[in-house]
């Protein structure tokens, strides 16, 4: 029986989830990155080699990266994208060549996710993640009052819009700034309102079309070189799978990546399935893009989310949400029997509960117990599932 590579996120020796707490979660590999690098650089063996010696001597696996990030140049083809695609083939070929194959990106616009509370308090009283159109829209029309926001949304959308900035306080509407635009454990940069103004500019003339197209450029130059040194890529969904701020979106659907494998077939182009990515969106149905791109599928984010008919949502437990992970699991295990391939798997985000809720708080999503439960429930699950199959 293969199982799926399970695996938790870790963000380096700073982290206060550290190596051992992950080994003790059951987990038997590790998903990380070397986020002091400068986005663009390349990442030297010396380096890779000493986070693997690190990740192994605890016991654990280098299971793969998330991410490399995609130098901003290069999504919109400015300056020295060129330089910044070579230097990406060149970090390819030195994890690689440690023994690292698996390596996550994404092709997000400016924003990694987008989320409007990071402290929502749930019934059971943990806390986690969730996403309130009416906040959003608040700060996008009158906090950000990005130009032409207006054209973006319906005379309905500006009233609860409106009403919903004149219920805020000044702590709420700085909270909100910071929440949107400062930056989050995934992404790489944070920002003030008016470089956060500066960046969306620079996006005015490139819409999905041209966007994809530099997306298909960069692939069809380093997915020969990952295939060469048998480095799965795997693309992470945008993170709302909808618009954010007038930023074009090009993988938020079974047929945006149906395109891209299109576009450029290689072996090495795969798809990182986050089930709470893609399940933000209700025409997305995760477990049919499990079936249909099983070999693609080159990295697994379990997560859940409630998705409510206005367009909030919210993260819930992995067993609780709209996607049946059960049914997931199943088809996700029937593929690996398939393939021969055990594919890597990560509980995406948990709530802080327990002793996460005290002290030193970690990184949004990234708790330390959360994470634990949400593991050790996928993990009775897969087991269940395999003794069934
Ligand atoms: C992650 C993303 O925390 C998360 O939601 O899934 O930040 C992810 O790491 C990136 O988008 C991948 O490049
Ligand atoms: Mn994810």
């Amino acid at each position: 029986m293969i199982y799926c590579t399970q695996t938790m996120r870790w963000f380096g020796p700073s982290d206060l989830v550290s190596l051992a707490d992950i080994r003790m979660a059951g987990a038997t590999g590790v998903i990380t990155a070397l986020h002091h690098i400068p986005n663009g650089e390349v990442w030297p063996i010396e380096e890779i080699t000493q986070r693997k010696e690190l990740i192994e001597a605890a016991g654990l696996e280098w299971t793969g990266v998330e991410s490399v990030p995609v130098h901003e140049h290069i999504k919109t083809q400015e300056g020295d994208y060129l330089r910044y695609i070579d230097n990406y083939c060149r970090t390819i070929r030195n994890l690689a060549a440690c023994g690292v194959k698996m390596v996550t990106y994404n092709f997000m616009p400016v924003l990694d996710w987008t989320r409007t509370n990071l402290d929502y308090v749930f019934p059971d009283g943990s806390h986690g993640l969730m996403f309130e159109r009416a906040a959003y829209m608040a700060f996008d029309l009158f906090i950000l009052r990005r130009e032409g926001a207006e054209q973006d949304y319906t005379q309905d959308e500006i009233q609860s819009a409106r009403d919903r900035f004149m219920a805020m306080d000044e702590q709420e509407k700085a909270t909100l700034t910071r929440t949107m635009i400062m930056g989050l454990p995934g992404a790489e940069e944070s920002f003030t309102l008016d470089q956060f103004r500066a960046q969306l500019q620079r996006y005015r003339s490139i819409d999905a079309e041209r966007l994809r197209a530099n997306l298909v450029f960069f692939l069809s130059r380093v997915c020969p070189v990952a295939d060469e040194v048998g480095v799965r890529l795997a693309i992470h969904p945008d993170d709302p799978p909808t618009p954010v701020f007038g930023l074009p979106r090009i993988l938020s659907s079974a047929d945006d990546f149906l395109a891209l494998i299109q576009a450029v077939p290689n072996a090495s182009n795969g798809l990182c399935l986050c089930t709470g990515s893609f399940g933000a969106a209700g025409h997305n149905d995760v477990i049919d893009m499990m079936q249909r791109f099983g070999e693609r599928v080159a990295f697994v984010h379990l997560r859940a989310v409630t998705l409510m008919p206005n367009g909030d949502f919210y993260e819930r437990w992995t067993l609780e949400g709209d996607v049946d992970a059960d049914a997931f699991l199943e088809v996700m295990l029937r593929v690996e029997q398939r393939t021969g391939v055990s594919i890597p798997l990560r509980p995406d985000h948990g709530h802080a509960i327990c002793s996460d809720l005290g002290g030193q708080r970690t990184n949004p999503g990234y708790t330390g117990l959360g994470r634990l439960r949400e593991l050790a429930e996928i993990r009775g699950l897969e087991h269940a599932i395999a003794r069934r199959l």
